[in-house]
């Protein structure tokens, strides 16, 4: 996800990778690919055609193991006929409907399943179509929830080093990875600190799950508190564990921290569960893994295992009900997106949570992550490997970057791991994996034996 890595590979292809099924690179001209060195995958494009199960399939038949479930998003593998079927017939039943003054039952159906997957007290939630709306519709909830209560002054959010929150311009404000700011800092929310982000190679190389050092590190807020006053500051924003920038996992004692700290400064606490919600870590969201309670979870990507956008925030009752004021005509929140609560995103989204619940998929995914854990901390020695982290079903194995060439051996990584069969993703030089939880405990050993066959041929 860190841009920059796009721009400075200048790894040469030994072999063609992929099918060509475009007569021209000029067919793969108009589309103007997000986050990707545009010009390199045109030269060099790596296609899939179809899908199904844990696998994509590439034009002249070959399959590659989907590493990390789409970009996170598709847990229960692709093709899984229960999400079919309601996407189906929900197209030819409903295609659309407004949420806008006018409701469809799905919308509510799926709120109320989404509030029963989460905390107790997180039992309102607001649909968007993604997760950058989704983290940017929580600092707005959040902002308009103490102006609700009169306190208008707190208006700042603090986000965290290296966080990945999104393209929107709140979470472009309150994410952390400098490349993707850098362009855009004119554009940022005038109002956001950051706390430092909790990785060091030093104190935690190689962690088997969550590091024992760093929960000082949430100590930092009292010190942001101290500099700005609680009374500006509306929210801090962090992912459980980050995952765009490399699956960092929180320190024991780390989030816990945060959470007093905001409860004792009137400051609400939003857990970006964008990737670790429905069930990455093992649980439904990693609040319930980590015991801590935020006071609104973000979600998106696995909601409907990818198969329609939909995102969203999950709210405290608290927070929602204290917006509830006014005139009772009146609307009391001015935010929504035409396709809120889209209906065929409905659909797709209440299949997806039965296949949950009634395969215990989540479950599933803790049992993986064992699997996962043992084989991946198997590469330690293998070459260019600098750090493993690993925390639920997904996991990073950062390899040492070439002299002045970022991102180079991640890409030859990438490219190597095509042909051995597996779609990686790389992120400048860190490798990352979140399998599908519906992959078997070889698939998930063969996937890292694959990896360390990769890693010995690569430069
Ligand atoms: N928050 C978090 C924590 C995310 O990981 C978003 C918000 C934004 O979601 P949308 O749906 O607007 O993209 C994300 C997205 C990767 C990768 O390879 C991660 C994301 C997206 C694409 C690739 O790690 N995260």
């Amino acid at each position: 996800m860190v841009s920059y890595l796009h721009e400075c590979s200048s790894v040469t292809r030994r072999a063609p990778l992929i099918f060509r099924s475009m007569s021209t690179h000029r067919d793969l001209a108009a589309f103007w690919m997000p986050f990707t060195a545009n010009r390199y995958f045109k030269e060099h494009p790596t296609l899939v055609t179809r899908a199904e199960g844990a696998y994509f399939i590439q034009a002249d038949g070959r399959r590659l193991f989907d590493c990390l479930s789409g970009l996170w998003c598709t847990p229960l593998g692709h093709g899984r006929p229960e999400i079919v079927a309601a996407v189906r017939a929900q197209v030819g039943e409903l295609d659309f409907a407004p949420t806008f003054q006018v409701g469809h039952p799905k919308v509510f159906e799926l709120a109320a399943r989404i509030a029963q997957w989460a905390p107790a007290t997180l039992n309102r939630v607001f649909f968007t179509n993604s997760g950058s709306e989704a983290v940017d519709s929580a600092l707005k909830i959040a902002i308009a929830y103490h102006h609700a209560r009169g306190e208008a002054s707190r208006v700042r959010i603090i986000g965290r080093e290296r966080a990945y929150h999104g393209v929107g311009i709140g979470g472009i404000s309150v994410g952390g990875i400098a490349a993707n700011k850098r362009v855009f800092g004119p554009l940022s929310a005038p109002f956001v600190d950051h706390l430092p982000h909790t990785y060091d190679a030093a104190q935690m190389g190689f962690s088997r799950g969550q590091p024992t050092w760093g929960a000082h590190l949430a100590d930092a807020l009292e010190r942001l508190i101290a500099l700005h006053d609680a009374s500006t500051i509306a929210a801090v924003i962090v992912e459980p564990m980050q995952g765009s920038t490399g699956v960092i996992v929180p320190p024991v004692g780390y989030l816990e921290r945060l959470r007093e700290i905001c409860t004792r400064h009137g400051i609400l606490l939003i857990f970006d569960e964008v990737i670790t919600g429905f069930g990455r870590l093992g649980s439904n969201f990693a609040a319930q893994r980590l015991g801590v309670i935020p006071d609104m979870i973000v979600f998106a990507k696995a909601a409907t295992n990818g198969v329609i956008p939909l995102g969203g925030a999950i709210v405290e009752q608290s927070i929602y009900d204290s917006l509830m004021r006014g005139p009772a005509q009146a609307i009391e929140f001015l935010h929504g997106y035409t396709y809120s609560g889209h209906p065929i995103a409905c659909a797709a989204g209440l299949a997806t949570l039965d296949v949950l619940a009634s395969e215990n998929l989540v479950g599933r995914a803790a049992q993986l992550a064992q699997v996962l854990e043992k084989a991946v901390h198997s590469l330690r020695d293998e070459p260019h490997v600098s750090d493993i982290r690993n925390f639920g079903l997904a996991a990073a194995v950062e390899l040492r970057a070439r002299e002045g060439q970022l991102g180079a051996r991640g890409r030859e990584a990438f490219e190597r791991g095509v042909e051995a069969g597996l779609l990686l993703r790389f992120t400048a030089d860190t490798i990352a994996m979140a399998p599908p939880f519906i992959a078997s405990e070889e698939e998930i050993v063969s996937m890292i034996e694959s990896l360390r066959g990769v890693l010995r041929r690569i430069a």
